[in-house]
C-alpha cells in the first residue's frame, strides 16, 4: 500500500494546473511534519522520454504517443517501491490506470474571457485557443475523469478563476492528503 496518495491535477490548458501543483508542493514542504510530495509534469515527461511521434503544426503541439507515455508514467509512479506522493499534472486522464490514482482534481475556469486571455497570452493560434475554450465549456476533462473514477469523491471539480482560488485549492488538496493519512492510521 502507498505511504502517500497519488493525485492527478487535471483540466483544460490554462486553468492553473502547474501553478496549483507548485503551490501544493510549497505548502507540503512547510507542513509539520513536511509531506514528501513530488510534482510529476507529464508535459516534461513527453519531452524528456520522447513519448511523441511528431508535431501538429495546426494545433502547435507534440503528437503524444500514448502507449509510450503511459509506460513512462507507470515507471515513474512505481519508482521508489510505489510509495506514492505524486502530484500528477496533465490536461487529460486518458490512459491512466485507475489504480494509480487516489484522487482526481479537475480545475475549472468557467469565465471564458479569463481563459481566453490566458491562452492567447501564450501565443496559441486561434484554432488552438478555440479548441481549448470549447473543451472547457463542455467540461470534456471532467466527463472523461468521471468515466474512469466512478466511486463517490474520487473526482472533484474546483473553481480556478481568481488568484485566491489557487491558494484555497492548494490548501484543500493538502487537507485531503492529511485526511487520507489519518484514515490509514485509524
Ligand atoms: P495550466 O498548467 O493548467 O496550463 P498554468 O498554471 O500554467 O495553467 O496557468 C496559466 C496562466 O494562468 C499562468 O500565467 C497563471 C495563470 N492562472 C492560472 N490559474 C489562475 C487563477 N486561478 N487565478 C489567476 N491566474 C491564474
Amino acid at each position: 500500500m502507498r505511504a502517500l496518495p497519488n493525485i492527478v491535477i487535471t483540466g483544460t490548458p490554462g486553468v492553473g494546473k502547474t501553478t496549483t501543483c507548485t503551490q501544493i508542493l510549497a505548502l507540503a514542504s512547510q507542513s509539520d511534519p513536511p509531506l514528501n510530495l513530488q510534482h510529476l509534469s507529464i508535459n516534461d515527461l513527453v519531452k524528456t522520454r520522447s513519448a511523441h511521434s511528431g508535431y501538429d503544426e495546426e494545433l502547435q503541439t507534440l503528437i503524444v504517443d500514448e502507449d509510450k507515455l503511459m509506460d513512462e508514467v507507470e515507471k515513474e509512479i512505481e519508482d521508489g517501491a510505489g510509495n506514492g506522493g505524486w502530484i500528477i499534472d496533465w490536461h487529460s486522464t486518458e490512459g491512466f490506470a485507475i489504480r494509480w490514482v487516489d484522487l482526481v482534481v479537475v480545475l475549472r475556469c468557467e469565465e471564458t474571457a479569463i481563459l481566453y486571455d490566458r491562452l492567447s497570452s501564450r501565443g496559441y493560434k486561434d484554432a488552438k485557443v478555440q479548441e481549448n475554450m470549447d473543451a472547457e465549456i463542455f467540461g470534456v476533462v471532467a466527463d472523461e475523469a468521471r468515466e474512469g473514477w466512478t466511486e463517490e469523491g474520487q473526482v472533484v471539480e474546483l473553481k480556478s478563476t481568481e488568484a485566491e482560488d489557487i491558494e484555497e485549492n492548494a490548501e484543500r488538496i493538502l487537507q485531503w492528503v492529511k485526511n487520507w493519512l489519518k484514515d490509514r492510521e485509524a
